[in-house]
């Protein structure tokens, strides 16, 4: 990822790059190729230039780590991240999404979401975690019936409520990468259920109209509906 785009960024922003990056290298990540090139892109939305860098990685349990990092103009970071189990494997669906426009960070969400129900180890970590208030708690959306009791979504209002989040973030991170290296193969039955779960978290997240809303503009429809099928929420084989 280059240094410059990333110190444009929100320091929020930079500061979770690093930490997602950092807290994969404990799962032997080898690199994922996206589709077509689909690695850096740029284009334009309302004669502001959008630019867009992906990292991508896979290991044994996951089939895509994805993190995506973009930039509209000089008013708008996105953070989007997503880590895809292998349909084998019984594990949640981490997904990170952070939007900063001018007025400060309106948008971070985190969760662990339960594919095919959350297991019981996992429960357990998370409910084990020191409870946290922000002060500007967000109502879900109506797709967002996939995200877990435990999701945490906010509009932190200044600098410690940021930190507080990144610690969350890292919190569900050492769980995720400990849980997933404990966890083995499942059988026929459950791979089935799982990979129907997935599926479902997929096609719902792609009914976020916010998020498709700025590729259409800036990259039209069809290219706009190829990337959300094939490299934000592609869905398992
Ligand atoms: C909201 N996502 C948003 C918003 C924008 C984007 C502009 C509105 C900000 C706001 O409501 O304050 C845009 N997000 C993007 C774009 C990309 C992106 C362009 O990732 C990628 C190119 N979204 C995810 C993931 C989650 C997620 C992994 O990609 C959760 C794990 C959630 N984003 C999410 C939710 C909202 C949101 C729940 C609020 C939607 C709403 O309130 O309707």
């Amino acid at each position: 990822m280059s240094e410059s785009f990333k110190a444009s960024l929100h320091p929020l922003i930079t500061g979770l790059s690093d930490l997602i990056i950092e807290s994969w290298q404990s799962l032997s990540p080898e690199p994922y190729n996206l589709p077509e090139d689909f690695g850096y892109i740029e284009g334009k939305l309302e004669g502001e230039r959008l630019l867009i860098e992906n990292r991508c990685f896979q290991n044994n349990q996951f089939r895509k780590m994805h993190l995506e990092l973009a930039k509209v103009g000089t008013g708008l970071d996105i953070l989007h991240c997503v880590m895809f189990p292998n349909v084998e494997y019984h594990l949640p669906m981490f997904g990170c999404d952070i939007v900063s426009g001018k007025g400060g960070i309106s948008a971070a969400i985190v969760d662990l979401s339960p594919i095919n129900g959350l297991s019981q180890a996992y429960v357990k970590e998370l409910s084990g975690l020191k409870p946290v208030e922000f002060s500007q708690p967000r109502e879900l959306p109506e797709w967002g019936n996939i995200f877990s009791p435990y999701c945490l979504f906010v509009r932190p209002v200044n600098a410690w409520e940021e930190q507080l989040f990144l610690q969350r973030v890292a919190d569900y991170l050492k769980i995720h990468c400990y849980q997933s290296l404990n966890t083995s193969a499942g059988n026929q039955s459950q791979t089935e259920l799982n990979r129907a779960s997935q599926q479902y978290y997929c096609s719902q997240q792609q009914e976020n109209d916010k998020t498709r809303r700025i590729l259409d503009k800036a990259f039209g429809e069809q290219w706009a509906q190829r990337y959300m099928n094939m490299v934000l929420f592609d869905l398992p084989t």
